[in-house]
């Protein structure tokens, strides 16, 4: 296991579509393992592979409370298979974006199919935080950002700070 570097904005791998798990083997499990110690480390509550570099339809999420044993969860080509009319709100933060929350809406109710660690197909029903994280991730391995929801004012200052902090690197 290993903590990798997380790419932050405007790294360009950030922009790219992942692709999907062909099979799921030992080095995908590795990769989960990574993405995890990554996440925790953080902390952050979600965490897909593209933001350690890895350009694989693969995300993380653990949604305990502080109080609660961990609940490590693991999406594989995830992807939306319908979403609801009704929307919610809820003020995200991004680990490539450190430091920067802002609310977003987006649909309150999903449905997600994807492959499990044994590559054994899922479909969930999720709304509250877990629609929300899910939307999230799933819009990080179609190279979407949640700035992206936001006006184009916000979202050109957001990049603009960040691009300037790059440079000075
Ligand atoms: O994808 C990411 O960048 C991770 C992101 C997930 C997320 C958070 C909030 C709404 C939607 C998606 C984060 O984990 S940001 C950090 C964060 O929210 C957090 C960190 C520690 C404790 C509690 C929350
Ligand atoms: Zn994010």
């Amino acid at each position: 296991m290993a903590i990798r570097e997380i790419l932050i904005i405007p790294d360009k791998r950030l922009r790219k579509r992942s692709e999907p798990v062909a099979k799921v083997n030992g080095s995908v499990r590795k990769l989960v393992d990574d993405m995890f110690e990554t996440m925790y480390h953080a902390p952050g509550i979600g965490l897909a592979a593209v933001q350690i570099g890895t350009m694989q339809r693969v995300i993380t999420l653990d949604l305990a409370k502080k109080d609660e044993p961990p609940k490590p969860q693991v999406y594989i080509n995830p992807e939306v298979v319908w979403s609801s009319e009704e929307l919610s709100t809820y003020e995200e933060g991004c680990l490539s974006i450190p430091e920067f929350y802002s609310e977003v809406d987006r649909p309150a109710q999903v449905r997600v199919k994807y492959l499990d660690l044994d590559g054994k197909s899922h479909e969930i029903a999720a709304n509250g935080l877990l629609a929300t994280c899910l939307q999230h991730e799933i819009d990080h391995t179609n190279g979407i950002l949640f700035i992206d929801h936001l006006s184009k004012l916000k979202r050109d200052r957001v990049i603009k700070k960040f691009t300037k902090v790059a440079n000075r690197a």
